[in-house]
């Protein structure tokens, strides 16, 4: 069909003012979203920034809290060391001795602590050849040589699987190091929570003051009730560990007496335990309405010459 010209002019003009309306139209909505989405992102950026801010208070908190900690005058119950600085401010400290935990390094390289190793491998759900291994590839990896030991691992293991370059053939310097050795994956299968028991920076032996009963009952081979009433003696009177009341040991063979060691089986245990490791865990939780930081500060020689040797922060919740 043909129209008239005059007709398809007026056609085309209302065909592009509708076309314009249109546009107009897309214009507006697209302005309408960019506004909303503008909002959006402004609501966003004020809602992290005050989240950050808080989050900064409470990083001060837990900061305060380490600040106090860190003074070697500060006994692990003054009251100081938990604080409530605002209606719904304040902060928590604590002081642990890190001779609390296990220290690979220390214990891979005599057969006392890899017994030590072992037993804790099969706390963990290892098999007791696969414990035995895994202490002997630990053994193998923070040795300086490359000679293996009877059921160890060295070199010409780690390269049949394709890794080159270890074991390192020296102390762990990192926790995470550990997860390469060969065994080890079977740990963090069966018990994630590994890292909680080692630490790095203790003088090596278990502290007994400090230590909690598992590993007490685990590296002086005594049975769990024999450490549960020893943390009962040391938590004191009131029964509440970190309160002034405490008992806190000053010899080593005093502990093993309480602990009721005697004889041969408390001179092998003497190496492995002490009772006044130098390094300190100042764990300090800063806390602002719903906001927590956890800040963790490893020191060496709190009532000497203090140095910072591991800072950690994760936000609670
Ligand atoms: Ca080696
Ligand atoms: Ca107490």
């Amino acid at each position: 069909m043909h129209l008239p010209p005059s007709t398809a002019r007026v056609d085309l003009r209302q065909n592009r003012r509708a076309s314009a309306l249109l546009a107009v139209y897309w214009v507006i909505a697209i302005l309408s979203m960019a506004l909303f989405t503008g909002a959006q992102f402004l609501l966003v950026e004020l809602e992290t920034q005050g989240n950050t801010s808080l989050e900064f208070r409470a990083e001060q908190l837990a900061d305060a809290g380490v600040a106090l900690a860190m003074h070697p005058k500060m006994e692990r119950w003054d009251p100081l060391l938990r604080q409530r600085t605002g209606p719904t401010e304040g902060f928590e400290a604590s002081i642990i001795s890190e001779g609390a935990r296990l220290n690979p390094n220390v214990l891979a390289i005599s057969e006392g602590g890899r017994r030590v190793l072992t037993d804790l491998f099969m706390e963990f759900g290892l098999s007791e050849f696969d414990s035995q291994s895994l202490s002997a590839a630990m053994a193998d990896w923070v040795d300086r040589d490359s000679d293996e030991t009877p059921l160890g691992a060295e070199g010409e293991y780690y390269r049949s699987k394709g890794w080159r370059g270890i074991p390192f053939n020296r102390p762990f310097r990192d926790l995470e190091e550990m997860v390469y050795v060969r065994g080890f994956d079977e740990v963090a299968v069966r018990y994630p929570g590994w890292r909680d028991v080692f630490t790095l920076w203790s003088a090596g032996k278990l502290d007994l003051n400090d230590a909690p009963a598992e590993l007490i009952s685990l590296v002086c081979a005594c049975p769990p009730g024999n450490a549960s009433r020893f943390v009962k003696v040391r938590a004191g009177r009131d029964g509440i560990a970190g309160t002034e009341d405490d008992v806190k040991f000053e010899s080593v063979s005093q502990a093993l007496d309480v602990l009721g060691l005697q004889g041969e089986v408390k001179q092998l245990v003497e190496n492995l335990v002490s009772v006044d490791d130098a390094t300190a865990r100042l764990i300090s939780v800063g806390k602002i309405g719903d906001i927590l930081i956890e800040r963790t500060v490893v020191v060496r020689d709190r009532n000497e010459n203090p140095s910072f040797v591991e800072v950690r922060t994760r936000r609670l919740r």
